[in-house]
């Protein structure tokens, strides 16, 4: 198999193995992923000249991967083998005299160990290194693609996708490059993911037969994926007993409803036996789901929870319900309760194979919200997290945004307050799921810099209290520095140092950046409806979609107070229930997700509401005038054509983000007739 030409070889270029490929490695352990591990390091060895062994014999190593069930030669791995048991996907690694080893108990804790030595390059192999132990905190680290089989007619092959088409799939048929998906297969294992999704969640007419007629479709992907220790889920319909089965209903109590579905699971693990479940977007934005039956999602979840029990299959059951067609001049219906009122009252209700699926926010992706209610409130319910890694509503893939700074407050957060269990506790042994930002863009996600959120997604969904700067760093060595220099100690050049100081300055506080001059201050939205690109202050304003700022002449903000708004701050348990009802305590970043305000009302910075709205603005469209700048200074230091696509896409931020702050604060300054303490034009 070929990789098709040209495909960015991402955090794996060959440079990255370059240290393992010269040097003596034993493999040891059966098993396909062990398979795997062999194949890796022969690759590189091909390329630089080391050895790869499959048995011991007598000479020495500098690498030894090896089962801990394994015939280890004597002394390599001696006061390295673990006393307790390191799970299914977790290894020690470990340097004496002269040998790094890694030790797993399954052959995918090896794989995982192998790309452990890969991010280390030549460091793996110079001072001794004491035993560490490596375990992932999250159970599934598992990718969601919103691929549709058939072009759909206005979201087209990637629904919310920024990074041209599917990889699965092209123009209602599979798209049959699997090297490419062999590629992309390989990019996740090394980054620690574990499960993906082939299909959009939003599951149209073509994509339903996925479950039946079409399966060989998706048996084709898992095949691929297989030898990464990467588990192939389907998203499904959950009317298939009628739109697929030709049943009169699918209500999830009816007796021949389950029949269908315990039968078409069968054969669906008859088929791909590995295979690891279902994801459902029920009774939400037009799916059909257990509501038209009278049932609750409790109902429907368990009943697909039942078909898969057998074959440890899992549900991903989104809790992203809420009511689209709001009347926007009813202001007691408020969208971010939705989930939380939905849910709550069944926590306790689930099979153990479900895993109700939430988003991190409330709403939906915005730049800056409050961490969702429903990950305190479900103590009897499994959780996964949903991240958006493509960026639907940070800047589509044209615009630099660095995302782990923010998924990195979510998982950090403690609904409980200090002293309590934060986010990344409350779902680790669990999941964390992000929306893949993947395509058959010759850069994988459209935006070359976009990678990074790739990256920092798996290796925050293996362990949570990772530094996002430091990901960023192991990414920008992985990607650029050994390819750029073929240099086995990069931080050493002059060059490299200025390459790594590049990237890191313009991508570190980039999410923050955006949020500066995109709605301020936790409002949400105010994107163009439809696509969500670009500015539009009131353009969902007046819409059924529930996602309302209510600015007027006097303020801005919406009021989800107990006090004298929709209540959703009694959703939180104290202390937040009673900080972000209080007008006083409310961070200042999240004021207006909870509050309608004065333009006059004082922030905790010192600045009135809306002088901030205007220094922001004014600052984040200067700061990517400055990131562009950053960008052109360093040509020299990148492939041309990676340079050329991102001084191009920066050309974009820049007029994008002009226009942002141009709207907003004319917006604002209309609305309230409040001139600019500092006599910047607003036009
Ligand atoms: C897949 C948002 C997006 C939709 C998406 C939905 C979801 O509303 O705009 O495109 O649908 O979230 O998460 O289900």
């Amino acid at each position: 198999m070929t990789i098709p030409d040209p495909v960015h070889p991402a955090w794996l270029p060959s440079e990255a193995f370059r240290a393992i490929g010269a040097r003596r490695t034993l493999v040891l352990g059966d098993g396909l992923l062990a398979g795997t591990v062999h194949d890796e390091v022969a690759q590189a060895c091909a390329r630089y000249g080391g050895r790869v062994r499959r048995d011991a014999g007598s000479e020495p190593y500098d690498l030894v991967l090896a089962l801990t069930t394994a015939e280890v030669p004597p002394g390599v791995a001696g006061e390295v083998r673990p006393d307790s048991a390191l799970g299914d996907e977790g290894y020690v690694l470990a340097r004496r005299d002269g040998t790094t080893v890694v030790l797993a108990d399954e052959p995918a804790g090896l794989l995982y160990g192998l790309f452990h030595v890969v991010r280390l390059g030549e460091g793996a192999f110079a001072a001794e290194r004491p035993a560490e132990h490596h375990r992932p905190a999250t159970r599934r680290r598992m990718l969601d693609h919103w691929d549709n089989v058939d072009v759909h007619p206005v979201m087209g092959q990637v629904e919310r996708g920024y990074a041209g088409g599917s990889v699965f799939w092209r123009d209602g048929a599979p798209r049959g490059e699997l090297a490419r998906v062999r590629a992309y297969a390989r990019l996740l294992a090394a980054c620690g993911v574990n499960a993906i999704s082939v299909n959009n969640v939003n599951v149209h007419a073509t994509e339903a037969h996925l479950l039946t007629d079409r399966l060989g479709d998706v048996a084709a992907l898992a095949d691929v994926f297989r030898p990464y220790g990467i588990r192939v889920h389907l998203s499904v319909n959950f009317a298939s007993p009628v739109v697929l089965g030709g049943r009169p209903t699918a209500d999830p109590l009816d007796e021949d409803v389950r029949t269908w579905w315990a039968d078409v699971t069968e054969r669906v693990y008859e088929t791909i036996p590995d295979f690891g479940g279902y994801v459902v977007k029920a009774d939400s934005e037009g799916q059909p789901g257990p509501f038209a039956y009278g049932r609750d999602h409790a109902d429907g979840a368990n009943l697909l929870a039942e078909a898969l029990a057998p074959y440890g299959g899992v549900v991903h059951w989104r809790a992203f319900v809420y009511n689209h067609r709001q009347d926007w001049r009813d202001r007691s219906t408020d969208r971010a309760r939705a989930a939380y009122d939905h849910f709550a009252p069944l926590d306790g209700r689930f099979r153990d194979n479900v895993i109700l699926q939430v988003k991190h926010g409330p709403v939906d992706f915005q730049a800056r919200e409050p961490v969702s209610p429903v990950v305190a409130a479900m103590p009897a319910t499994r959780l996964a997290v949903e991240l958006q890694v493509t960026q639907e509503y940070t800047g589509q893939q044209r615009h630099v945004c660095y995302l782990a700074p923010m998924w990195r407050e979510v998982l950090g957060f403690r609904p409980w307050g200090d002293g309590g269990a934060d986010v990344a506790e409350l779902v680790g042994g669990g999941d964390l799921v992000g929306v893949s930002n993947v395509g058959d863009d010759p850069y994988w996600t459209g935006h070359p810099l976009a990678q990074a959120n790739l990256y920092a997604f798996g290796r925050l969904a293996w362990e949570p209290r990772l530094d996002p700067a430091a990901i960023l760093d192991e990414w920008i060595d992985l990607t650029f520095l050994q390819a750029a220099t073929g240099d086995a100690e990069p931080a050493a050049s002059g060059a490299t140092d200025r390459l790594r100081r590049t990237l890191h300055e313009i991508m570190d506080d980039s999410w923050r950046t955006y949020e500066r001059y995109t709605a301020p201050l936790g409002v949400g939205f105010m994107v163009r409806p439809g696509h969500h690109y670009g500015p539009d202050v009131d353009g969902y304003e007046y819409t059924p979609w529930g996602t309302y700022h209510f600015a007027d002449r006097d303020g801005v903000g919406v009021d989800r107070t107990r006090a004298t708004g929709t209540g959703f701050t009694g959703q939180y348990p104290p202390p937040w229930s009673e900080v972000y009802e209080s007008l006083a305590d409310c961070p200042d970043e999240l004021l207006l997700f909870f509050h309608h305000v004065p333009y006059g009302h004082v922030l905790h910075s010192g600045s009135t509401v809306i002088q901030h709205i205007y220094d922001t603005h004014f600052a984040g469209a200067e700061q990517v005038t400055e990131t562009r700048r950053r960008w052109q200074e360093a040509a020299g230091l990148f492939d041309p054509s990676l340079h050329a696509r991102v001084k191009a896409l920066l050309d974009e931020q820049v007029r994008c983000a002009e226009e942002w702050r141009d709207q907003i604060n004319a917006y604002f300054f209309r609305k309230s007739g409040v001139p600019d303490a500092h006599g910047r034009c607003i036009p």
